[in-house]
């Protein structure tokens, strides 16, 4: 397998963090964000939407880091990262979806370079408005995952799930505009579970051979 990686994106870091889970070590092709590689008319081709990860299995070329990971889970199901009932599956979709759907593509690089570049938005506006979503997102998280008891070491039972892989990424986010994870409970004790594990230690974006 390839994995068209860039170490600082999250939905990367989602899909490095699933491979890892996974036992699978893909072949890197690096794609450097802030150098616009993504837009580069060979990648394109790969991925008309311009944007990382893309993973290339034989003749599949799979865009979109939660489709990646649903296709690895299918194709390797063990540890099954969407273990469970359908009521399961459900709570594990919803919660990674709550971070994947409603809270990183509203911050994604390309919004925060619209923001500044097109409508001329002062860089500390455009901090703002990243800060704003990422709270209101993880608040509504931190309530998810303390107010049910299906939440366990991790945010669904006791094994890490596609909600963790969507968790850890997005926190690293958060840190990189010094958001205080602490403020979240529930989430910081997960993330500490979560961080025991090689795979997603492993995963973590200065550990990857193109961080600058
Ligand atoms: N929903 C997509 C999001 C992918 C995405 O937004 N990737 C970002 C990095 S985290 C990217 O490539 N951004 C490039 C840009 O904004 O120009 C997924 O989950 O794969």
């Amino acid at each position: 397998m390839k994995l068209y990686n860039y170490f600082r994106s999250s939905a990367a870091y989602r899909t490095r963090i699933a491979l890892n889970l996974k036992g699978i070590t893909p072949e890197n092709v690096f794609i450097h964000l802030l150098k616009n590689e993504q837009r580069a008319d060979e990648y394109l081709k790969l991925n008309p939407q311009g944007l990382v990860p893309t993973l290339v299995d034989g003749d599949e070329v799979i865009t979109q880091s939660l489709a990646i990971i649903e296709y690895l889970d299918e194709t390797h199901p063990a540890p099954p990262l969407l273990p469970g009932t359908a009521a399961d599956r459900a709570r594990i979709r919803s919660l990674a979806l709550t971070i994947a759907c409603d809270i990183h593509p509203i911050d994604n690089l390309r919004v925060l370079r619209y923001l500044t570049g097109v409508l001329g938005v002062s860089e500390d506006d455009k901090n703002k408005w990243y800060e704003h979503w990422v709270r209101e997102g993880l608040n509504a998280l931190e309530a998810q995952l303390a107010g049910d008891p299906r939440t366990g070491r991790f945010c669904h039972g006791d094994t890490p799930t596609l909600a963790d892989i969507c968790l850890v990424p997005q926190l690293a986010n958060a840190r990189r505009v010094n958001m205080d994870i602490d403020a979240f409970p529930t989430i910081a004790r997960i993330e500490v579970a979560c961080q025991a594990l090689p795979a997603f230690a492993d995963a973590a974006p200065m550990k990857q051979p193109d961080a600058a």
